[in-house]
């Protein structure tokens, strides 16, 4: 008798579940089926599930292909139940291919081809609606999506669009979606876009979504003009759809926390806030060669900008910048300064000088101080003028981090939660404005 096992989540159960277990048990005479637990996939960083793991059970067992359910608990438990219940075939979608691979040892490992284009309209009735998204952009950061999205239930990638055609087509074979030729074509198959595009062109495409009834989660920095970042947030208002700019910092638990601490009295009133973000890029990169569109502050401006933002709201009387140009004349490294009634803020950014990235915030009774790398907050500390008093704070911050601005895009089309308060609207457009006018003094 030949024995298969096979693990997931099966949250939101739909048909790319069900035909993954139909033919996981075609691969042999005995199918066991590993339901992951609540608590297993919190360390496993799998966020947003909606169902509870007894549904989620049962809608494996109602397919009829189970032979045996058991529950994944924990990390290695795969490794140990292959054991156990001599396995000969570990199977799961191809969507973990190679993830795997070191099961080889033990027993056959096989990567079923993932479903495209699940059609949620069974969920429809459900009213659990799965959000089918693409992606625009084929970079480094388009990459680091795919694994992220994974790890949030209820969402399916299932396309990519980039007009260079070569690059589409290479992305969507290394990541099992579909290639489109044509804008129409991509939109057909989605609900939602992620833009990872190149900064100048994340207007067009918010624009074109927009106008196809798609909601938006778009890359910081969203838009370079403040007018724009209006025009949109309206537009998208108008048409009851999402549109997120997506700064991971924003929605990560650590910064929520920060923020909370910061606004919680414990350091008085906040009069200082100092956030340094460097690194050094390559010279050659589009980020120190686009004389129009690269440069630090708008390659890391909306992480350095976040907090003084969000701290001191939206209206500084005064916003000066220093920077000191490359050969080129691109900025290497910009101090942002921000004077506001109540006080002040420095926003450090360079691709092209190193420098400690701290993030400060100096109160009337204490300060917060974040290391390297707060803009993925995993751990501060709160000190106070008796320096044996400190408060330390830490929050798992997952890999690239692009789930927490997933999870919270999701919820809010889903209308399960209005996570405004991370990054609001206003916020976006303040943004957008300091980059603008900098643009200004740069003469660009
Ligand atoms: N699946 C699929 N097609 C889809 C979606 C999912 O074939 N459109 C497959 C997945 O590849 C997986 C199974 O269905 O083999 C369950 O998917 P999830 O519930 O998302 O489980 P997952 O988070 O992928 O966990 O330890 C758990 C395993 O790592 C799988």
């Amino acid at each position: 008798m030949i024995k298969v096992i096979t693990y997931g989540t099966f949250d939101l159960f739909h048909e790319g579940h069900y035909r993954l277990l139909e033919r996981a048990k075609a691969l042999g005479d005995y199918l066991i089926v590993g339901v992951t637990t609540e608590e297993y996939d919190q360390t496993r960083g799998k966020l947003n599930v909606m169902d509870a793991l007894m549904t989620r059970i049962e809608n494996v067992r109602k397919t009829g292909f189970a032979d045996e359910i058991i529950i994944e608990e924990s990390p290695g438990q795969k490794f140990r139940d292959i054991k156990k219940y001599q396995v000969d075939i570990f199977t799961v979608g191809s969507d973990w291919t190679g993830q795997f691979d070191y099961l080889k040892d033990y027993c056959q490992v096989i990567y079923l081809e993932r479903t495209k284009n699940i059609s949620s309209t069974m969920l429809r009735i459900q009213n659990k609606h799965i959000q089918r998204i693409g992606i625009i952009g084929t970079g480094r950061i388009a990459g680091r999506f795919i694994p992220e999205a994974k790890l949030v239930s209820g969402i399916s990638v299932e396309a990519v669009y980039n007009p260079h055609v070569e690059s589409a087509l290479h992305f969507a074979g290394r990541w099992g979606i579909e290639f489109c030729k044509t804008l129409e074509e991509f939109y057909a198959l989605v609900d939602a876009v992620y833009i990872a595009s190149p900064h100048e062109t994340h207007y067009a495409y918010i624009k074109s979504a927009l106008a196809h009834g798609k909601h938006v989660l778009c890359e910081k920095p969203m838009v370079l003009k403040k007018d724009q970042a209006r025009e949109l947030f309206v537009e998208a208002k108008e048409r009851g759809l999402v549109l997120f700019e997506g700064i991971k910092t924003a929605y990560c638990p650590g910064f929520s926390r920060l923020m909370g601490v910061a606004c919680s009295g414990m350091i008085g009133n906040v009069r200082n806030v100092e956030a340094c973000f460097t690194k050094l890029e390559d010279p050659k990169n589009r980020e120190l060669t686009d004389l129009r569109y690269g440069g630090s502050l708008l390659e890391l401006g909306s992480y350095v900008m976040l907090p003084i933002i969000k701290l001191f709201g939206h209206e500084p009387e005064e916003i000066r910048f220093d920077s000191i140009p490359g050969e080129n004349g691109l900025d290497i490294f910009t101090k942002a300064y921000f004077k506001y009634p109540n006080g002040m803020g420095t926003a450090t950014c360079g691709l092209g000088v190193k420098s400690e990235g701290q993030l400060i915030i100096s109160g009337t009774k204490g300060y917060i101080i974040a290391e390297a790398p707060w803009w993925k907050t995993a751990y501060f500390e709160v000190h106070y003028e008796d320096p044996t008093v400190v408060e330390k704070f830490s929050d798992r911050f997952l890999d690239s981090g692009l789930r927490y601005e997933i999870t919270d895009f999701l919820s809010t089309i889903n209308g399960s939660s209005k996570n405004e308060f991370k990054l609001t609207h206003r916020d976006s457009e303040v943004m957008a404005g300091v980059m603008e006018r900098f643009m200004e003094t740069e003469g660009r």
